[in-house]
């Protein structure tokens, strides 16, 4: 029997944090996917974590197209003076986590669909897109969405 390794890596986490109301029995399958392997990313897809001079936040591309089954590496560059994150999710999902963020805006989030990267840092994501879909990237510090971080991710079938 082959052991089912990332199920088990995925798990782990979602059970510390006890984040996602989703799961049943500490066991918990996302629809976007999961952890890749370096060796299987075929490629690279950079973005950009910006402040603008009028306040504005954005990332940079602000949509991300996927095909079903890829495993990608997501490479970000936190260009700003502030912390920022990424998050990627259904739209439920994100909306969810953004509210907790608003809850407990110090919270440490060990998701391992999101990454928090400081002033000037870099950082990366190796994910296996799973299923067909839109789903939805975002920085959930406070107040930073509605300064424009977010971003649409669509996975599309081969
Ligand atoms: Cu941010």
């Amino acid at each position: 029997m082959m052991p089912t390794v990332a199920v088990v890596l995925f798990a782990a986490p979602a059970l510390a944090t006890g984040m996602h109301s989703g799961t049943e029995g500490g066991h918990e399958i996302m629809t976007i996917g999961q952890p890749g392997m370096a060796a299987k990313a075929a490629r690279t897809i950079r973005i950009s974590m910006i402040e603008n001079e009028d306040g504005s936040m954005a990332f940079d591309p602000v949509s991300v197209t996927i095909k079903r089954g890829e495993t990608v590496r997501l490479a970000f560059t936190n260009e700003g003076e502030y912390d920022h994150e990424f998050v990627m999710d259904t739209h439920e999902q994100v909306m969810e986590h953004k509210a907790g963020m608003e809850r407990l805006p110090e919270m440490e989030h060990a998701d391992l669909n999101a990454i928090r990267i400081g002033p000037q840092g870099k950082g990366e994501i190796i994910w296996a897109f799973a299923s067909v879909g839109k789903f939805e990237f975002a920085c959930l510090i406070p107040g930073h969405y509605e300064l424009g971080m977010k971003g649409d991710l669509t996975v599309t079938a081969n």
